[in-house]
Order: structure tokens, then C-alpha cells, then sequence
């Protein structure tokens, strides 16, 4: 008994040592979805995230015909290449402060785009101003552009 006990002692703070280490960076789903059911289609929810240097943004084909990818033009440098694949799960880690522009490439003109904001420092803040978006995607552009900094 004494053993056994021994043994799940160990274990528990094996568990509780990851769990602690874990804490400091979060993982955050972003559904992909046809709509939301309060008017709006062709969306990231949520679409506006708040993260930090560590965290993993998880997007999630909730629904079919949707990928995440960088929006190129707001993108920290140094963060890396991010395509995810049409239907499919993908994970983008935050490896460098600044803005994140991410869009569903067959649903961008329809306005399916996301921002990410790491840090409180944005290197790449400037890039927010100088983006063009196309058709419908400025709508919901300065929407979420507007909740930078807030
Ligand atoms: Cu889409």
C-alpha cells in the first residue's frame, strides 16, 4: 500500500509540475464557421484575439470549406510562415510580439479575416495603417482595427 501510494504521489506531481508549467501560455481556439447564428457568415469567432509571446492560437474547422492563413501585410517579422490547409485543424504559435493579420483565403473577399494582437508592444503597428483591404473584408477590417490598443 505504501508503495502504491508512493507511486501516485510521484505522479501527481509530475502532473501538477507540467500543469504549472503550462500556465504561463495558453491555448486559444478560433472556430472557423459558415455563421454564427446572429447574422454574420464567413467568420473566425472569435475574431479578434488577445495573446501573448508563448501562446498557441488553435483555429478549428468547425465547419468545411474554410483555412487560416497570415494575411502577408501584417505579419511581425519573425513570425514565421503561417498556410493552414482547407479544412483543417492548423496551430499558429506566437513567437513574436505585434499584430497578426489572418484570413480564410477562399472567404476573404466575403470579410472572413481575424487580427491577433501579442504583446503590449506592436513592432508592427504601422502595418495596421498602411493595409488596403479588399471589398468586403474593410468593413470588418476597421472594425477590428479599432479594437487594437483598447
Ligand atoms: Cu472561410
Amino acid at each position: 500500500m505504501t508503495t502504491r501510494f508512493g507511486l501516485i504521489a510521484a505522479v501527481s506531481m509530475v502532473l501538477a509540475g507540467s500543469f504549472a508549467g503550462a500556465a504561463s501560455a495558453d491555448e486559444i481556439e478560433v472556430k472557423m464557421l459558415n455563421n454564427n447564428g446572429k447574422g454574420k457568415f464567413m467568420l473566425f469567432e472569435p475574431d479578434f484575439i488577445k495573446a501573448k509571446v508563448g501562446d498557441t492560437i488553435k483555429f478549428v474547422p468547425t465547419n468545411k470549406g474554410h483555412n487560416a492563413e497570415a494575411i502577408p501585410a501584417i505579419w511581425p517579422e519573425g513570425g514565421g510562415e503561417f498556410v493552414g490547409e482547407l479544412n483543417k485543424e492548423v496551430v499558429l504559435k506566437i513567437e513574436k510580439p505585434g499584430v497578426y493579420g489572418i484570413k480564410c483565403k477562399p472567404h476573404y473577399p466575403m470579410g472572413m479575416i481575424a487580427l491577433i494582437v501579442a504583446g503590449d508592444e506592436l513592432p508592427n503597428k504601422d502595418q495596421l495603417e498602411s493595409y488596403k483591404p479588399a471589398g468586403t473584408a474593410e468593413k470588418r477590417y476597421l472594425e477590428l482595427k479599432e479594437q487594437v490598443g483598447k
